[in-house]
């Protein structure tokens, strides 16, 4: 009996452990340029509309991660940048994302735009901590500030 408790446990943490690794992932990127970092509002889906993020969606079907954050950028704010490696812990995102953050530098002289959202902004260290965060995005912080002045 013990051991079919036992194993039961085992097929329950199996199937999480499959859930989780399922999960779609959705990159951000962490735009840095001389200590400041590059930051959206959403203008949609209502519920999130007016809270700020890194600008970053979901990889797409057949697509790797640095791929995904080069596209994005370019899409929402019409910039090109160079991946730079993962920063930060993996952060979910409802039941079925993965919020996972690339460090980005900016092409020379790019000037982004807010192609899909309200406004975007630079930030330093000392405004990070203010702005009204998504609550994925505002868990990085931490990783973040490090990276400002
Ligand atoms: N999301 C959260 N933080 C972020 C990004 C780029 C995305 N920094 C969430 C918002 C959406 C989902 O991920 O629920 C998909 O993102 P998008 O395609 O709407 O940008
Ligand atoms: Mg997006």
């Amino acid at each position: 009996f013990v051991l079919r408790l036992l194993r039961s446990r085992v097929a329950v943490v199996r199937e999480l452990a499959e859930s989780w690794a399922r999960r779609r992932i959705v990159v951000g990127a962490a735009i840095v340029r001389d200590g400041r970092l590059l930051v959206q509002q959403r203008a949609r889906p209502a519920e999130l509309a007016g809270r700020w993020e890194l600008p970053g969606g979901r990889v797409e079907d057949g697509e790797d991660e640095q791929d995904a954050v080069v596209r994005e950028c370019v899409e929402e704010l019409g910039i090109g940048v160079r991946p730079r490696g993962r920063i930060g812990t993996d952060v979910p995102l409802g039941d079925h994302l993965l919020l996972r953050v690339h460090l980005a530098r900016p092409a020379d002289g790019a000037t982004a735009a807010a192609l899909e959202h309200r406004q975007v902004r630079w930030v330093g260290a000392a405004e990070l901590g203010e702005l009204d965060w998504l609550d994925a995005d505002r868990v990085l912080v931490h990783s973040l500030r490090p990276l400002l002045r």
